[in-house]
């Protein structure tokens, strides 16, 4: 039933996502699932672009044959079978029952491992890029008649990144957990369409993280923090999802907020702790609160694992908002992202 193709590449397009309410901590790390339920917004600009083909001139059975290039190094399985992606792949072959070894070409069009979620969409992109490239589906319509809707392709991304099942659809996203397999569930809660959110991301450091976010989930349950935390959660979600569907950006922003320092202050109180924020992190923060005040500029802020802030405002507001963060900081570079859709699937010649 499958028709995999030497001759032709799988490409994969797939929106990082930044999450409005944070996946922070695991119940079961071995099958991925999540301490609480997150949701968050896909993401437009920041994206992940990973072609896929089957290695022609490979004895299929040799299963340490995958390669990887990525960043400008080629990372082959059979020298670093541990590396974050290529584990990946062997999980979903064996998993799935694949056999072909992989010729997998990856790039970001941003800053990767400093807190844009870079895992998200590599781990989804390299998902739905090698399950193409395995069954020679061509498109996302062709996946899903050979058994590969995105729920399952979510499910499987999970299991190489929690946050990556999140990108496998537009607009905002709800990763729900549950006590058992059937009942971690990825949904869409509102397409892209339904409010024009923008998130200007700006980079205030792109030096990569002292630690990776899986050592430091690990180490949440040890903060005196986040046991209360996870029981305001329920009622924080339906809060942020009450704001979304009325589209109230001030009450949406003051929840946010004290979700991402909620989130940190568990960080910071773990053992071992972690502090992925910095002082220019703090001082932005502080004058984006100020800049609220004295302007009335409405922006709002989230934090991911890295020093990098996440400034969520209405598109239609998005430009003047970047204008007075370049006013005020024009060292950093900013990223103008937007809601976005979700993944993209085509297929090309080979040449
Ligand atoms: C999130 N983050 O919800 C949270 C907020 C970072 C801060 O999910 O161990 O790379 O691969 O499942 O997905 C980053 O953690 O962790 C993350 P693994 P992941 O987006």
């Amino acid at each position: 039933m499958y028709d995999p193709k030497t001759n032709s590449v799988a490409t994969a397009e797939v929106g990082s996502n930044i999450a409005l309410i944070k996946y922070w901590g695991k119940r079961d790390p071995e099958r991925q699932w999540p301490a609480n339920d997150s949701l968050s917004m896909t993401l437009s600009t920041a994206r992940t672009v990973t072609e896929a083909w089957i290695k022609d001139g490979t004895p299929a059975a040799d299963l340490d044959g995958d390669e990887l290039h990525w960043a400008g190094r080629v990372l082959t399985a059979a020298q670093t079978p541990e590396h974050k992606a290529l584990r990946h792949l062997q999980y979903l072959r064996t998993h799935l029952g694949f056999a072909a070894p992989l010729h997998v070409e990856s790039r970001n069009t941003f800053p990767s491992d400093c807190g844009i979620a870079s895992s998200a969409s590599g781990l989804a992109a390299l998902t739905l890029a090698a399950v193409a490239a395995w069954t020679g589906a061509a498109t996302l319509a062709e996946l899903a008649d050979l058994g590969f809707g995105r729920e399952r392709l979510a499910d499987l991304a999970r299991l190489g990144s929690g946050s990556a099942c999140r990108s496998f659809f537009g607009g905002v996203v709800r990763w729900q957990a549950g006590p058992s397999a059937s009942e971690q569930r990825t949904q869409q809660l509102v397409d892209e369409h339904y409010w024009r959110l923008a998130d200007v991301i700006v980079i205030i450091s792109n030096a990569p993280k002292a630690i990776s976010s899986t050592a430091a989930h690990a180490a949440a349950w040890s903060s005196l923090l986040f046991e209360p935390r996870l029981a305001v959660l329920p009622a924080r979600l339906a809060a942020v999802e009450t704001a979304i569907k009325r589209r109230d950006l001030e009450r949406l922003g003051e929840l946010i907020e004290v979700e991402a320092l909620d989130m940190h202050a568990v960080m910071m109180t773990a053992q071992p702790p972690s502090c992925f924020i910095n002082r220019d992190t703090a001082n932005f923060l502080a004058w984006l609160r100020h800049e609220r005040r004295r302007s009335g500029l409405q922006a709002y802020f989230t934090l991911d694992a890295g020093a990098n802030v996440h400034v969520i405002c209405e598109a239609s507001t998005a430009a003047r908002v970047g204008e007075r963060i370049r006013e005020a900081y024009p060292q950093y570079e900013l990223i103008m992202d937007a809601m976005g859709h979700g993944p993209r699937l085509s297929r090309r010649s080979l040449t």
